[in-house]
Order: C-alpha cells, then structure tokens, then sequence
C-alpha cells in the first residue's frame, strides 16, 4: 500500500527522509527474493547493531522510532549516511503504545521477520513508572503480536525476553528455570514472554523468545551500571570527574557483548522451529568486579574513586544471574567470544575516545 506523498515524505530525520514502501518493492530487480525485516526499539542498543546486520546480510529494514522532540539516532545516522545501508533502512513513526499505528505499519510492511526490541528497559525506572513499565515493555508486545495476528501475515516474531525474569531464582538459570520477576520491569516482560508462547501454541505463530542475559558495548545507556562506570573511568582519567557514586556492588551479572547478542536473535528466527533460547556467556562478575577491570584498564585503582549511596539501591534486587547457553550453542551454533573483562577493556576504550573528543573536538570512528 503506497501513503500519500504528503504523508510519505513529511519528516526529514537526521539528514535522512521517513519512507514508506509499497509492498511491490519488495523483490530486488534481479528477481532474489529482498527479505524485510521490521525493528521496535531500534534507536537503542540492541536494535542499532541488529539494523547494523540486517542491512549487511542484505535485508530491508523497517524501523519504528517514537516521536521525541530532540532527534535520538545517534546510533543509526550512520546507516543513513551509507548509500549501500541507508537505500534499504525506512524509518515509520510508532509506538508500542499505539495498537492502531502497529497494526497499519505491519500490514504496509509486510514484513517477514518482527524483532520486538522496543521497551521502557531499565529497571530501577521501572519502580518509578509501573503502570507505564507495563503498558509498553508488557502490553506493548501483545500489541504487536495482535497486529500481526490481524494482519493474516506468517512473519517470524522474535520477543527480547530478559534474565530479570529469574529475579530472586538461583543460578545457573536455562530455559527451564522458573521465573521470579523483582521489579515492575521484570513482571512485564515474563507477562511478554508467556504471550510470545501463547501466541506460538495458540495460533500457531513462528515466536521466539531470547532470554538475554545482560549485554553491554559503547552503545549502552549511560544509566545501566557497565556504562556508568566505563564513563566515569574516562572521566576521572581525564580530570574532570573525581568520584563515582554506585549502589550494590555485590550484585552479580552475567556481562555479554551486544553485537555479538543480535547474531541469535537473527539465528533464532532462521532455523526450522520456533523455540526460547538462553543468550549468556556463562560467566558472572559483581559489579564491584566491574568496577576494578574498567578502572585498571585505565591504570586506575577503583577503590580510590568508587563510593555508595542507598539512593542508588532497589527496593528488590536480583543477586545473582549466570546463564546456561548450552541450547543457543547446541541448536543454533552461538557461543560469546567476548567476555567480560575484554567488553569491560572495549567500552573504557571507546569512553576514553569521547571524552577527548567531547574536551578537544577531535573527531574519530564510530563505537
Ligand atoms: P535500550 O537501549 O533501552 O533501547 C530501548 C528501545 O526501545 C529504544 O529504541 C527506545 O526508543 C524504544 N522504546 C522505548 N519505549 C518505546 C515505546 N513506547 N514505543 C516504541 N519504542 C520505544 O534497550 P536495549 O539494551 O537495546 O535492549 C533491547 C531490548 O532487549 C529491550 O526490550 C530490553 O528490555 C531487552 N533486554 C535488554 C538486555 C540488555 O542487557 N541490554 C537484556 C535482556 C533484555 P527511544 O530511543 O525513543 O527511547
Ligand atoms: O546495569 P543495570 O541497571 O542492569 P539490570 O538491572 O541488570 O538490567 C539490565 O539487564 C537486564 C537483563 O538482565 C535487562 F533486561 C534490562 O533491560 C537492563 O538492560 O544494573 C545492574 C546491576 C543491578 O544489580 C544494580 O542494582 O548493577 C547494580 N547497580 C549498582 N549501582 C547499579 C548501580 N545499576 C545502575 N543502573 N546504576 C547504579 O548506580
């Protein structure tokens, strides 16, 4: 279905237009099948590293972005500056929020496979906003799964299902581990999960659930802890930041790499049979374990900069989380190569860059 020019061409967005495609663009001219894939949340991490993919395997990407007064697409103007990535990227004002505007975005897409990334996604906010929390990052995937579903497509669903989930159940935790969400947050997303495997046993529908263990890299908010801390080690390198003010240092994570975390999104939805996978290194670390690999990385002893304020604490935390990837790795062929202490080394590195650059205006290559 082709939209009015009007409506077609209205917003330009960094430098790039909004586009709408008719579904007959959907071939290549050589004849090879174009696959399209549609993206909630790609102004995020996540979603900006799996554009970054898709678009080099050669997809059609379809992007939802929310209306926000200041431009957020910092992570992806790069795609639109790129001839070869920005001719098959097609950004579409949304909202998990709006049922109406997903349900005529799928059926004007058309898309093969869906990657339900968008979500209000952290934690301690989500204490702050429950009822919010609930309606994008839980209702919000039931939104989508009822838009598909209207729309009569056999697109593939990939749900980014989250290790909070266990909250307060022992590690090792695999598929099989049974949920205790702690926070509002965590509460949404099992709500999410179990509709994704409704949906599947119901309807008969291609869902996937990743259950994604935390994953960091350059791209990461500045309010999750790794990047808090990686920002301060630059900072305080730098001299212009002299403490760093954290919460529990004794919680556990199970720390991965992000692009490599898309890599089983998108091997999720390429094998035969839907299916919930563990995402996860294997290995945990506490965050004061974080705080003394990012500081030393930097020649910096943490001890001499970190302090603690309860402000910082939740009113439940999740202690421990250690995933098993052993059926990621069996059915799908994924392992981490990343660990760590390495993602710890490549995100101080990339905060190093950026202070400079933010302190002396140089100008160098993109995180
Ligand atoms: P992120 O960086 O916080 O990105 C969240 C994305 O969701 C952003 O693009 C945001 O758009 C969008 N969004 C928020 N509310 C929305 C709404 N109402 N409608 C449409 N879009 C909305 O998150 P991430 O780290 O990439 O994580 C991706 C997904 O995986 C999330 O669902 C997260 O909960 C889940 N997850 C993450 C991890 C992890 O360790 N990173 C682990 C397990 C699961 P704006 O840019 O406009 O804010
Ligand atoms: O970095 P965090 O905020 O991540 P959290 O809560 O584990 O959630 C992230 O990972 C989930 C996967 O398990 C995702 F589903 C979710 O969307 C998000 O991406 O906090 C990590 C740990 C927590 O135990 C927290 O209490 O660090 C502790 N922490 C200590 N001081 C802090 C701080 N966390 C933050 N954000 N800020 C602090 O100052």
């Amino acid at each position: 279905m082709l939209r009015p020019a009007s409506a077609r061409e209205a917003v330009g967005i960094g430098g790039a237009r909004l586009r709408w495609r008719a579904t007959t663009q959907a071939y290549r001219p050589e004849g090879r099948p174009l696959r399209r894939a549609l993206i909630t949340g790609i102004t995020g991490q996540d979603g900006s590293y799996l554009a970054e993919l898709l678009l080099g395997k050669g997809y059609e990407v379809h992007g939802i972005v929310r209306r926000s007064s200041s431009f957020n697409r910092h992570h992806i103007d790069h795609l639109h500056e790129r001839a070869e990535t920005a001719e098959r990227l097609h950004l579409h004002y949304g909202d998990l929020g709006d049922g109406v505007g997903l349900t005529n975005l799928v059926r004007s897409i058309t898309p093969h496979e869906v990657y339900n990334l968008a979500a209000q996604s952290h934690v301690a906010v989500s204490f702050e906003i429950p009822d919010y929390t609930g309606d994008v990052t839980g209702l919000g995937a039931i939104r989508l799964l009822e838009a598909l579903r209207a729309a009569g497509t056999d697109a593939r669903y990939y749900q980014a299902s989250s290790s909070e989930m266990y909250g307060n159940t022992p590690p090792p935790q695999d598929e099989t581990t049974i949920f205790h969400p702690r926070s509002p947050y965590a509460a949404a997303k099992v709500y999410a999960h179990h509709c994704s495997v409704n949906y599947r046993e119901a309807y008969g529908m291609f869902t996937c659930n990743g259950i994604l263990f935390n994953h960091e890299s350059p791209r990461r908010g500045e309010n999750f802890v790794t990047r808090k801390i990686t920002r301060a080690v630059a900072r305080i390198k730098a001299g212009v930041q002299s403490e760093l003010v954290l919460g529990n240092l004794d919680a556990r994570r199970d720390w991965g790499y992000a692009p490599e975390y898309v890599e089983a999104m998108w091997r999720m939805l390429q094998h035969d049979d839907p299916g919930d996978y563990v995402v996860a290194t294997g290995d945990s670390y506490s965050v004061r374990d974080f705080c003394e690999l990012a500081f030393a990385h930097a020649g910096l002893d943490w001890s001499d900069h970190v302090k603690t304020d309860v402000r910082y604490e939740r009113p439940s935390e999740v202690p421990d989380l250690i995933g098993d990837p052993s059926k990621a790795a069996r059915v799908l062929g994924w392992e981490p190569s990343v660990r760590t202490p390495a993602l710890a080394a490549i995100m101080v590195d990339s905060d190093i860059q950026k202070v400079d650059e933010e302190l002396h205006g140089r100008s160098s290559g993109r995180a």
